[in-house]
């Protein structure tokens, strides 16, 4: 089919380019969550912005559970809490828990419950036809990650607050949210507004000379 495309003009690119550039500078994680409600509509939109992504052999390897229930979000945050005490407390070699100093983290996860909605991110290792048979995906975390990066980008630009979160190790997801066994928990993203009085780490962005190379 012939590709739907909008030449723009040149000030017409900059202006837009610019104001997304501005829209995901301004996006921090956050770790302290309102409970303030946030309509579902702009969950749903988000997801589907992530849908759009583009995925090896176009396999659209990903399944975004949302959860809201206050029951499933407490039973997450106790499993949760329970690895992350341990990585924290003996399974963190010192050299990760230096690098993790300047964000002020530790073993405790109020955001998970706190904030309103929690996307839980599976990877699709493999697909599973209807008798049970398994589909070969290829470029699963590739695929999975720019959809993440959409996910992110449209919930910013939607203005809420987002983090990335990583409970390692992550299999008790699987369970709890019963999912099938070709998927892997691949992130959790509380979604919500920032808590009032939120503070975030004075970090620094490398500057453009020191990621981009041009030659
Ligand atoms: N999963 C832990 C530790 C952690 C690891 C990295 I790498 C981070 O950027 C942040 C935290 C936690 O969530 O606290």
């Amino acid at each position: 089919m012939p590709l739907a495309f909008e030449l723009l003009p040149e000030r017409e690119q900059s202006r837009r380019s610019h104001a997304f550039l501005e829209a995901m500078r301004r996006r921090r994680s956050v770790r302290a969550f309102s409970r303030a409600p946030v309509p579902y509509e702009l969950i749903e939109s988000a997801v589907a912005a992530a849908g759009t992504a583009p995925s090896g052999a176009h396999q659209q390897p990903w399944t975004f559970v949302v959860v809201s229930d206050p029951e499933i979000k407490r039973r997450i945050r106790a499993a949760a809490e329970e690895e992350e005490r341990r990585s924290y407390e003996s399974r963190m070699p010192d050299e990760w828990l230096e690098a993790l100093r300047p964000l002020g983290t530790d073993w405790r996860k109020p955001h998970i419950e706190d904030a309103p909605f929690l996307i839980v991110v599976f990877e699709q290792a493999y697909g599973l036809r209807e008798d049970g048979s398994r589909v070969k995906h290829y470029y699963v975390r590739e695929s999975v990650g720019i959809a993440v990066g959409f996910l992110l980008a449209s919930l910013e630009h939607a203005g809420l607050a987002t983090l990335t979160h990583t409970p390692s190790p992550m299999g008790f997801v699987r369970a709890i949210l019963e999912r099938p066994e070709n998927e892997r928990p691949y992130v959790l993203i509380p979604v919500g507004y920032p808590a009032d009085g939120c503070m975030v780490p004075d970090l620094v962005r490398k500057p453009l000379d020191k990621i981009l190379v041009r030659r």
